[in-house]
């Protein structure tokens, strides 16, 4: 079984700050065993959010998310682990809360959209443009984990 080690970005959206659930779900991601190589309160602008959700630029909802995403700063994180990508959105789960898994952080902790507490990148090639967006190269650190040892550089 082939494994990488990947980054992805997570932000954690102004309702989770509002809400005192920054802890909560640091710690879940803590729990798993993702690696956090950075970790920054980052003031959002129009310009910031154009760019990031550019996906979603003609949707009649487009303006109202953009001011549910500055309202307060956000918290972004870079992750770092096995497959980190896609085990990151499985323990965030769907876009609306009311449809993800139980278990999950939207499902547990959210109700509705935007107010879904979190963003985490959707592909790779969306999680390397990403953490640049948001973070410097000297804005994220390489460190050893006394638990990298138990991977035996395998990952399995
Ligand atoms: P994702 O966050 O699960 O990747 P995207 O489709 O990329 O989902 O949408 C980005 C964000 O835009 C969502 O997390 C949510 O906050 C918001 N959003 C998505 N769809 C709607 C909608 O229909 N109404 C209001 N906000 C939405
Ligand atoms: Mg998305």
């Amino acid at each position: 079984m082939s494994t990488t080690i990947q980054q992805t970005l997570v932000l954690l959206k102004p309702d989770a700050l509002q809400r005192d659930l920054l802890g909560e779900i640091v710690s879940r991601f803590e729990r798993k065993g993702m690696k956090i190589v950075a970790m920054k309160c980052i003031r959002l602008d129009e310009r910031m959010l154009e760019e990031h959700y550019a996906h979603l630029s003609d949707k009649p909802f487009f303006g109202t998310l953009k001011q549910f995403m500055m309202q307060t700063p956000v918290v972004g994180m870079v992750l770092e682990g096995y497959e980190a990508v896609a085990e990151v959105r499985k323990l965030v789960g769907s876009t609306n809360p009311r449809e993800a898994d139980a278990g999950t952080i939207r499902a547990d902790l959210s109700m509705n959209v935007p107010s879904n507490l979190i963003h985490a990148s959707d592909s790779l090639e969306t999680a390397q443009v990403e953490i640049k967006r948001f973070f410097k190269d000297d804005e994220l650190f390489d460190y050893e984990k006394i638990t990298d040892r138990y991977h035996f550089g395998e990952g399995i």
